[in-house]
């Protein structure tokens, strides 16, 4: 069983605890067990076999025994005991934003209520609004979280889908019946969110791949197979779509199944059009009706595009955005690379609420191969996150000057993730702002503010001159939580005013800028900043999807702020802190 599987189940563990009310130290340990493996740089099968489990920060012996069942024979009765005791129901209400375990036991046991259907009914009937502890407001959003919910059922994080694609690919690559194989669809287009997961494979024996595709580890169920495609779920409830066709038409295949259905349907009107009176499907490029009309032959995708005069489109582009416009202009952006970024900024460590320490932060940025690293804990009044307070800020800062000599390979910067607060003001003195070597500014509070408060709150913020980029713009998680209401317009201006740059978070749950304001913000005059937002070793890996969001944001290497040299950055920052 591999630990993202023993992983999950640890945290499906903790829920069920907190399901039936048990001591929450309990639920914690299992999070944070599930949390330790998820992180594992060793083998997990080897640590279990040589009993190794308990070195590990937060697994005693209690939660080793279960580990290692769990790793051997791939179960474990504990669990399913477990599962046994608590409706599945009650897993599927606690996914609903403003419904903790807690109150889920609470409407079980007061309501009986013990599915999502039945949560929606008993909000509906009003029940919710009379209980203690619950209200008018809290029902109401709850039957907004119910409503998300079905929105973004059966949808999933590009991180999730990218990982199971390249396994799924690996697969296919390593089959010897297969001559050619591509990721294509959503997850091939770099989407936050992805629907299904869509492959193509070119082989002489399609039959074959199909039904070995469709026997593969993992794979839950067969939705459909037949003689060149197959559909089939994943234990994740994640769908994939193969199309297996013969290589001639791969390229098409590839194209046409990578989409977007309006980039596929624009490129087929250009086909079509006086200037080529072609026909362009997912088997061809062709001249004339009917079936045997001629193909032209195309090796790969890039032929197609030539044969219709167009430069090579990046799949990132291909949302019928104007990229069609551009190519035909020869005006496509150099989309920026993760190899362009000199540095990175949006770094946690165990100061406040990161996993781990500052050294070992700065030597997972040098690994990366990062120029510089700006360290960035939460600021005083972030509580929850445990935010430092300004002796901590000092004491922090000594141990970042001793780390710089530790440490030579790369330049450590001594940064501050600021909450903004309330009235949009920053979480410190300006004479301690000013010491920092950059500033982050976020919203980690209040986000129910009316659109009108809000906007204020984080114009006035980015106004500040101390400020050098604004975090996680909207507040929203993927899949969990609607970014809060806030005039983006008026955001934008005020940074292309003031000269603040705006974060694309790169955190696969929040990925925030999206490409559309990213592009707007661009086009402004605003410099995006690709940040980890790390909070451990593997989230600094993290960079490589706000890098696909600031590609389907247009973004070339000169828009974005840390593809710049720290000297550039500093300069650009002393100017607005004179002006402040
Ligand atoms: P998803 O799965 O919702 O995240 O988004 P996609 O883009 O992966 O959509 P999907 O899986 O339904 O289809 C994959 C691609 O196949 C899509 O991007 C374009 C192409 N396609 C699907 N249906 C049509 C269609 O009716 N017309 C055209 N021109 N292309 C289509
Ligand atoms: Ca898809
Ligand atoms: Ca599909
Ligand atoms: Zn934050």
């Amino acid at each position: 069983m591999d630990r993202a599987r023993v992983s999950s189940i640890l945290e499906e563990i903790a829920l069920l605890l907190e399901l039936r009310g048990e001591n929450p130290f309990k639920a914690r340990a299992f999070q944070n067990a599930a949390r330790t493996i998820l992180s594992l740089t060793e083998d997990l099968d080897a640590l279990v076999a040589a009993s190794r489990l308990g070195e590990l920060k937060g697994i005693g012996k209690a939660l080793e025994e279960k580990i290692s069942t769990l790793v051997t024979t791939g179960s474990l009765p504990y669990y399913e005991d477990l599962k046994r005791e608590v409706p599945p129901g009650l897993l599927e209400m606690i996914k609903v934003p403003g419904l903790g375990p807690k109150r889920a036991r609470q409407v079980h046991e007061l309501l009986g209520v013990d599915s999502l259907a039945a949560l929606e009914y008993a909000c509906r009937e009003n029940r919710l609004a009379s209980m203690a502890g619950f209200g008018e407001k809290t029902q109401e959003k709850i039957l907004k979280g119910i409503e998300f919910l079905r929105r973004n059922l059966g949808r999933f994080l590009l991180s999730e889908a990218t990982v199971r694609g390249r396994e799924l690919l690996a697969f296919l690559e390593r089959h010897a019946d297969v001559v050619r194989a591509e990721i294509a669809g959503s997850l091939r287009r770099r989407k936050e969110v992805i629907g299904d997961l869509d492959l193509v494979a070119s082989s002489a024996a399609p039959a074959r791949v199909i039904s070995a595709f469709t026997k593969m580890d993992g794979v839950e169920a067969i939705l459909g197979a037949g003689e060149t495609k197959a559909m089939v779920r994943l234990a994740s409830g994640l769908q994939v779509d193969l199309r297996v066709v013969d290589d001639a038409a791969f390229p098409f295949a590839l194209h046409y199944f990578t989409g977007s259905k309006a980039h596929n349907i624009a490129m087929r009107r250009r086909a079509e059009s006086a200037r080529y009176r072609l026909r362009l499907n997912e088997y061809g490029l062709f001249r004339g009706e009917g079936e045997a009309a001629p193909g032209i032959p195309c090796a790969d995708e890039e032929a197609i595009f030539r044969e219709l005069g167009l430069p090579y489109i990046a799949p990132e582009l291909r949302e019928d955005a104007g990229e069609i416009e551009a190519a035909e202009r020869g005006e496509l952006p150099r989309l920026i690379e993760r190899p362009d970024l000199k540095g990175i900024f949006h770094v946690h460590s165990n100061w406040s609420d990161g996993r781990a320490t500052l050294e070992e932060m700065v030597r997972g940025a040098a690994a990366l191969g990062y120029g510089y690293v700006g360290l960035s804990d939460h600021s005083r009044s972030a509580g929850y996150a445990r935010g430092l307070k300004e002796p901590d800020v000092l004491k922090q800062r000594s141990e970042i000057e001793a780390l710089r000599s530790r440490v030579p390979a790369i330049r450590i910067l001594h940064g501050i993730e600021s909450d903004i607060l309330a009235d949009g003001a920053l979480d410190y003195p300006d004479e301690l702002l000013r010491q920092f070597d950059f500033v982050i500014g976020s919203v980690h509070s209040g986000f129910t503010m009316t659109e009108e408060e809000m906007t204020k709150r984080v114009v006035r913020a980015v106004e500040n001159p101390f400020l050098t980029i604004l975090g996680h713009p909207t507040g929203r998680l993927l899949l969990g939580r609607e970014a809060f209401r806030i005039d983006l317009d008026a955001v934008i201006d005020a940074a292309a005013r003031s000269g603040a740059a705006i974060e694309i978070n790169a955190n696969p749950h929040r990925l925030d800028f999206d490409p559309l304001r990213a592009r707007q913000a661009r086009a402004s005059g605003v410099l995006l900043s690709i940040n980890p937002d790390a909070h451990d070793v593997g989230g600094l890996s993290d960079v490589e999807y706000g890098v696909d969001t600031a590609r389907r944001a247009w973004l070339t290497a000169e828009d974005v702020l840390n593809a710049r040299p720290w000297e550039e950055i500093a300069q650009i920052q002393d100017r607005r802190r004179a002006k402040g």
